[in-house]
């Protein structure tokens, strides 16, 4: 077969995305009422603000899919071929995530797409967690859970096949394609019977909740999906004054008028019906507390600057005014935080120019009709005065772990620890893997000085390096009008 017939990766995600979607709704109909709600909101802001509409152009055509979802694995083989069962579709892994920071013990990565275009067409991500046993004390607990992980075998025989298949020929046709969407979304159903007897069930929640959730299954259901909200702030008011109700505060920065990394709330996880074995006689019946659903906004991406700034005012409220067990103070908690948040500047000139946040530049419809004849020395600066270049912030696409610690926290139906001692263990999680995680702050690297690139040979400004790289510019010699001086240099 010819690569020209294979199914695209985007195409076969955008499938998998819509799978996922459907399975969930119809399992978690809370999550189609979100769904719904979040839909009419979105309308609803379209309606009033049309400044809105025009800022996210770029994002309309994909406001009702899913922008991602989240599992939680138990073993390292689990975990690698989770990884060639995504690279079907496109998605890599992206950043490590230590959790057991905040007293969860898992550590994760984000399958995502990684191309501009691949995020526009669709942009589904799947935050994945690894459970570490190595972790918790109780060693019954421990024991039980790694005997009961080892029994599982999460992948259809199909599935399998189809991977290796795919890994054999480099492509799938449309058949094969739907074939395989099928086999994965088997993976991530729900499964309302436990694997284990109701009292080791029990014995591994109390060890954590999580482990239970990880263990005590037969497969490693998607425990929710996560939908775009224009204002997530309305939508967490409405969600409050309904039934659904949500986590007590939205995760991340405050509101501000130029939004920056993820801004996340959900609500709370339900109780559903399980069913446990037993030895003999009638099967046992209990609930399981896991699943739910999550509204997110994206806003700019931080470079290493910007994050240690936030990671800094946000550890400050935090430390100002902690969230207690019940929540109550919620309120004067996202007042510290908006206070806090004073100290980050907050319009993309300044964010810009102190280089807090990445942009994507081009250059304006004056800019393409522009040339260089009898002008000179440029800067990038003097190009975006004259308004010949442009910017627009170019949007985070990964997660944040004290935002993503504390939906965990949310939605477990009981506390942990409040934290393990800090052992990250990037090498482990890379080794389970079988890949090293690609770095989220290099990509956004890269696609800003390819954008500013391509637009200084637009503009006609030459010398201008490969992509991927600093711009190195013109000097005098080459460039015999427009060039830029040294010193100059963005
Ligand atoms: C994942 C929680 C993290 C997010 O949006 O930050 C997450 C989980 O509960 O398994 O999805
Ligand atoms: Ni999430």
């Amino acid at each position: 077969m010819t690569a020209a017939a294979f199914v695209s990766a985007d195409a076969i995600r955008a499938m998998f995305s819509r799978a996922m979607s459907a399975v969930y709704k119809s399992e978690v109909p809370q999550y189609r009422a979100l769904a719904e709600l979040v839909a009419r909101l979105n309308r609803e802001a379209l309606s009033v603000d049309r400044a809105i509409e025009g800022e996210r152009r770029g994002e309309l055509d994909q406001l009702g899919m899913e922008r991602h979802g989240a599992i939680r694995l138990g073993t390292p083989e689990e975990l690698s071929t989770i990884r060639r069962l995504f690279m079907i579709m496109g998605m890599a892994p992206v950043g490590y995530y230590d959790l057991s920071v905040a007293g969860i013990p898992v550590h994760s990565t984000a399958f995502r797409p990684t191309g501009e275009e691949a995020l526009r067409r669709n942009p589904f991500r799947v935050f994945t967690s690894l459970l570490r046993l190595d972790l918790i004390e109780d060693e019954g607990a421990r024991r039980a859970a790694a005997a009961a992980l080892a029994r599982r075998e999460i992948f259809t025989p199909r599935c399998m096949e189809l991977i290796e298949e795919f890994e054999g020929n480099g492509g799938f046709d449309e058949t094969r394609a739907r074939a395989f969407v099928a086999a994965a979304v088997e993976t991530f159903r729900w499964r309302g019977a436990a694997t284990v007897p109701a009292e080791v069930y029990r014995k591994l929640h109390s060890a954590h909740p999580l482990i239970a959730d990880v263990a005590c299954f037969d497969g490693p259901h998607i425990n929710h999906l996560a939908l775009a909200a224009l204002d997530i702030d309305a939508a967490q008011q409405t969600l409050a004054a309904g039934e659904m109700k949500p986590k007590a505060i939205i995760e991340g920065p405050p509101r501000r008028r130029c939004p920056i990394l993820l801004r996340q709330t959900s609500f709370k996880a339900l109780p559903e019906p399980v069913v446990f074995p037993k030895a003999s006689g009638a099967p046992a019946v209990g609930v399981h507390t896991a699943r739910f659903g999550e509204i997110e906004h994206r806003g700019v991406a931080l470079t290493s600057k910007g994050r240690a700034l936030y990671d800094r005012l946000l550890a400050a409220a935090h430390a100002r005014v902690p969230i207690g067990g019940d929540a109550s103070n919620a309120m004067a908690h996202m007042e510290e935080l908006r206070r806090c948040f004073e100290a980050f500047p907050d319009d993309a000139a300044t964010l810009r120019v102190e280089r807090l946040a990445f942009f994507r530049y081009s250059p304006t419809a004056s800019g393409a009709k522009w040339t260089t004849e009898g002008e000179g020395p440029f800067s990038v600066e003097r190009l975006l005065q004259a308004g010949l270049l442009q910017i627009e912030p170019i949007v985070y696409e990964d997660f944040l772990p004290v935002s993503a610690a504390g939906i965990f926290r949310s939605n477990l139906d009981a506390t942990g620890p409040g934290k393990f001692s800090e052992r990250s263990n990037r090498r482990a999680f890379e080794e389970a893997l079988g890949a090293a995680v690609l770095d989220e702050t290099a990509l956004y690297q890269e696609a800003e000085a390819a954008s500013l690139d391509a637009s200084l040979r637009a503009l006609g400004l030459r010398g201008a390096s490969a992509r991927g790289s600093t711009p190195r510019l013109a000097t005098n010699e080459n460039a015999p009008k427009g060039y830029w001086r040294e010193g100059e240099q963005p």
